[in-house]
């Protein structure tokens, strides 16, 4: 090997280690998590659900959630502001939120969550994460697939309950009502300690949705998945500095998965 080609060699390992650093950095989520996916009689009502800034495959680290600019439920009723419903709780000395709601018809319920800007100075960008996950309430099967009308959302192709371990979930991605071309969807399981990634690549799973903003993923495993599209928000935002930064726009919906025992 000559010394040229040796020099080149080591440069594009250098930059290719520079890349697989600032690559793995690990993936923010918000976390929307209800007590059950499916309300029943036996299953107890009112709901109670969990909301964390957190990396749901590691167990942390958490970050503060400033208070949600929006929370609520589009259900059988329609709309429903439930931002007075949140309460303040800590994980890990950090700011998160937990709120209850009463059913009260069947009906799929879509909560969802806008929650404050978070300033990520490691990327140069505010995030919000713009949330959802669907609760159905005895066996009503409709509604699942309404639309909140985010700025950005993932849109689910399957219906989002009554899911095995191995089901493929479908989704399509939208910015402003319109589907996002081979828009980037990051998934991560939401570890229950049971599972230790052996390699960062495995913290995150990574898909692309096609031409017409459709992804799809087996999740593997039983438990809470989590899918993100991380898009680029429409119109910038000033970070704590006051310097005017771009914005992460992340689309999310959770659905959980049941092994079949
Ligand atoms: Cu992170």
């Amino acid at each position: 090997m000559t010394r040229p080609i040796l020099t080149r060699l080591l440069v594009t390992l250098t930059g290719a280690t520079a890349l697989a650093i600032s690559a793995s950095a690990p993936a923010h989520f918000q976390e929307l998590i209800p007590a059950v996916e499916i309300v029943t009689i036996k299953s107890g009502n009112p709901v109670v659900l969990q909301l964390q800034f957190t990396h749901p495959m590691e167990r942390g680290p958490a970050m503060d959630m400033g208070k949600p600019a929006r929370f609520g439920v589009l259900g059988p009723a329609g709309q429903e502001d439930l931002l007075a419903s949140l309460t303040a709780r800590e994980v890990e000395g950090k700011q998160a939120y937990a709120a209850e709601y009463r059913v009260k018809q069947p009906g799929d319920h879509v909560f969802f969550v806008e929650p404050a800007p978070y300033w990520e100075p490691a990327e140069g960008v505010m995030i919000v994460h713009y949330t959802k996950v669907v609760v159905d309430a005895f066996g009503a099967g409709e509604g699942w697939d309404a639309e909140v009308g985010l700025p950005v959302e993932i849109v689910p192709l399957t219906r989002p309950y009554g899911l095995w371990t191995g089901n493929l979930f479908s989704g399509i991605v939208k910015q402003s009502g319109q589907p996002v071309p081979f828009a980037e969807i990051e998934v991560e399981w939401r570890n229950d300690g049971s599972v230790t990634p052996p390699a960062d690549a495995f913290i995150t799973q990574v898909v692309k949705a096609d031409s017409n903003g459709v992804f799809h993923y087996a999740m593997p495993r039983a438990g809470w998945w989590g899918f993100a599209a991380l898009l680029e928000g429409e119109t910038p935002m000033k970070n704590p500095e006051g310097k005017e930064v771009p914005v992460e726009a992340g689309a999310l919906i959770w659905v959980r998965a049941r092994d079949m025992n």
